[in-house]
């Protein structure tokens, strides 16, 4: 069975420099296809074209979230009930994760996340050139163009999920469900319960140290949630 899925192992994701955007973004692509034949359908260089009208030629401070939507609709991804993974201070240890266990499925597993992982592209105002350096980064201002992306793709992700949904939080935070991260501003508020079972904390931990499954903001991340949905939480040693 081909089950949609790409890990960052297996396919070379070289760096770009500014030129080279549209090739290392089409040359991701192209591999991820080929490694996940259930995105055969996608079309790389569409998918180019639906990436670069959302900033070319914009103020790379001014590209609201809703500029990927053409991206986000371009791309075909089937939704993997049950196998979706969440994960917030936890990038690290999340992909290790995923790689080794081809179940588990992060944003970054799947086309638009692994293609734009760890890149940096923006636009200016009157020009039609792509940049890959001088961006403003990610807290500069509120709508830069990789943030944006990121919700954007993130949103999306969420809206897909069903099934039994897992987070991976860091338990070696204060907070571990922190309020202005990506997973809470967006993607627990998209969780919708008519398609999730339940949503799986799995709260990363060194041995016998850090935040427990007690942890207020774990019971913030419960009272966020519809009570419809079941909840769990575990805390993992590392
Ligand atoms: P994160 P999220 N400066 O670990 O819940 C620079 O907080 O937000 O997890 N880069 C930043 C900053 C910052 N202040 N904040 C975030 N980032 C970037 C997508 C940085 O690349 C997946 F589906 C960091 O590694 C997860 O469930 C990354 O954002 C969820 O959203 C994640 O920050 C993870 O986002």
């Amino acid at each position: 069975i081909s089950l949609g899925v790409a890990h960052s192992h297996v396919l070379s994701s070289s760096s770009p420099s500014s030129e080279s955007l549209k090739k290392t973004i089409i040359d991701r692509c192209e591999a991820f296809i080929q490694k996940n034949k259930s995105s055969s359908a996608n079309n790389c260089q569409k998918i180019w074209s639906a990436f670069e009208q959302a900033f070319v030629g914009r103020d790379p401070c001014n590209v609201p979230m809703e500029a990927y939507d053409p991206l986000i609709h371009t791309v075909i991804q089937d939704p993997v009930c049950n196998r979706m993974l969440f994960w917030s201070k936890t990038k690290k240890i999340a992909h290790d994760f995923t790689e080794k266990r081809d179940c588990f499925l992060t944003l970054e597993d799947t086309l638009v996340g692994f293609v734009m992982n760890e890149l940096t592209w923006c636009g200016k105002e009157e020009s039609n050139e792509t940049f890959t350096t001088g961006c403003p980064g990610w807290t500069d201002c509120v709508n830069n163009t990789v943030r944006s992306f990121w919700n954007r793709a993130s949103a999306a992700f969420a809206d897909a999920a069903c099934g039994d949904v897992t987070a991976m939080l860091n338990g070696s935070i204060a907070t571990p469900f922190s309020p202005t991260s990506v997973f809470a501003t967006i993607e627990v508020k998209r969780f919708k319960a008519a398609k999730i079972k339940s949503l799986s904390v799995v709260l990363v931990t060194k041995e016998n140290e850090g935040t427990t499954c007690d942890d207020p903001s774990l019971q913030d991340l419960q009272k966020e949630i519809d009570p419809k949905l079941k909840y769990n939480c575990k805390a993992v040693p590392e």
